[in-house]
């Protein structure tokens, strides 16, 4: 626990503390050559996580850092695709559901056992922290790191294909998930297709986060996990083959905030395409899938709210929400000044950072004037820190380097108030909620703290 700070805007003093307690919190979660996600309510590898991690860790040692990729990345399965979980904790350190419920070797290309994973997929954040690794990496140590990065980076391209291809059948340029777990797991997006599940009997299973968090409503509800793992069912049923799940499963959305995740990640890509020795092949893949992934995330702009929105692939249904995923132009970088201009204002607008009754200047999940909105639960409503810390990173890609910079201090002042590297923020009191200690928010949190470059 972080005692509460008196001067949360940083004094060199403050700053070295906090650092050093960020830094403490990924030790502590440390496993050796990955690192749990948290240390008791999520004592797996996740996939987005472990990006944001090995950012954190790029500040500490930036081999540490490359080892926490390459761990991911030892368990990518043949299709390309870097599964969401890869369960790497004892009986001891049970999560519901484990690898059991997902049987994932009834699938061809999964890993061979004894590595198990999860068959679906998060935000591609990787290259982001490669890129992040190497901008960090000394002198002295660039052979080695350049040598591991080149050993990466055709693993990188393989995934980034699969979610080009196999995610993306219609070539829209929208990377379809398959299921809320994708990222974003209760948050309002998701609501509509989830309801036209008409029946949702998974089979009798005991939930382990409810009693560990120990207040059920800053997580999602029992109905939303019957059909979370009816969908696993599904997924199961149908081997993890995505032409399968294609023609059948009821699930299906393009997703605009992980698809402008895809974007800035191919970008990245390219921008690490010297270092890695990449072909010229690669990257005309890469940047026609960055062109096409821009092109998309524009035809699914609204310019009427100025949000990015998502839209339902078996229904047709865009899906109008005012959520954190909605400036997905902005998380990609976008290069329409329009669409920039319309985003930003509407960023500090009462819907959103500019409510006047939040504690901090920060983006929420889920907009407090939207009906779905609850400030303390989960992804609809509380402050998620890593979803601040891709939106400054854009930002100060952008040129909006004070705006970036008030993400940046506010989002530190929010952790050290309320004294926890917390899992997510209740926006109107900043109270810390969900998973303590949580080695996402620690890692971004070591990179804000690092002197800007
Ligand atoms: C399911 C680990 C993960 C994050 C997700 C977040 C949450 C898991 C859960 O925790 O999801 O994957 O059990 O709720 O929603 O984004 O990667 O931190």
């Amino acid at each position: 626990m972080i005692s509460a700070m008196q001067d949360h805007e940083g004094t060199a003093d403050t700053s070295a503390k906090l650092r050093d307690r960020a830094a403490a919190v990924l030790h502590a979660n440390d496993a050796g050559q990955w690192t749990k996600a948290s240390p008791h309510l999520y004592p797996h590898q996740w996939s987005w996580d472990s990006a944001f991690i090995a950012i954190g860790w790029a500040h500490l040692d930036v081999r540490r850092a490359m080892t926490e990729l390459e761990q991911l990345f030892a368990a990518q399965w043949s299709t390309g695709l870097v599964p969401h979980i890869v369960f790497r904790a004892g009986p001891d350190e049970p999560y519901f559901p484990g690898p059991e419920w997902w049987d994932c070797a009834s699938s061809s290309a999964a890993p061979p056992l004894p590595i198990q994973t999860t068959g679906i997929c998060q935000p591609p954040v990787h290259a982001v922290a490669v890129q992040r690794i190497w901008q960090l990496t000394p002198q002295a140590q660039r052979p080695e790191i350049r040598g591991r990065i080149q050993a990466l980076y055709p693993r990188l391209v393989k995934w980034h294909r699969y979610l080009a291809t196999q995610r993306d059948p219609e070539a829209s340029g929208l990377v379809t998930a398959y299921h809320p777990w994708e990222g974003t797991d209760n948050s309002p997006r998701w609501d509509h297709a989830l309801a036209r599940i008409k029946v949702a009997e998974p089979g009798s299973y005991a939930r382990l986060d409810t009693t560990e968090i120990g207040d059920p409503s800053q997580r999602p509800t029992d109905w939303d996990y019957d059909r979370y793992l009816w969908l696993v069912g599904l997924l199961r049923k149908y081997r993890y083959n995505d032409a399968e799940i294609y023609r059948h499963y009821p699930f299906l959305i393009k997703d605009v905030f992980f698809s402008a995740i895809l974007v800035s990640a191919n970008a990245a890509l390219l921008d690490l395409a010297d270092v890695a020795g990449a072909s010229d092949s690669d990257r005309e893949q890469l940047a026609s899938w960055l062109d096409r992934g821009r092109a998309g995330l524009a035809r699914n702009f609204d310019t009427e709210s100025g949000l990015c929105v998502d839209y339902d692939v078996r229904t047709g249904e865009r899906i109008r929400l005012r959520t954190f995923a909605g400036f997905a132009p902005l998380f990609a970088q976008t290069a329409d000044a329009g669409q920039r201009a319309a985003q930003m204002r509407l960023l500090d607008s009462e819907d959103f950072c500019g409510n006047p009754r939040f504690r901090w200047r920060l983006l929420p999940s889920t907009s407090p004037s939207e009906g779905a909105f609850e400030p303390h639960n989960y992804w609809r409503g509380p402050i998620w820190p890593i979803i601040d810390w891709l939106l400054w990173r854009s930002l100060r890609m952008l040129g909006y380097r004070d705006r970036a910079d008030k993400l940046r201090s506010d989002s530190l002042g929010q952790i050290a108030e309320a004294g926890e590297f917390a899992e997510y923020f209740e926006p109107f009191t900043g109270k810390a909620l969900g998973s303590t200690q949580q080695s996402w928010t620690a890692a971004v949190a070591l990179d804000w703290s690092a002197p800007p470059d």
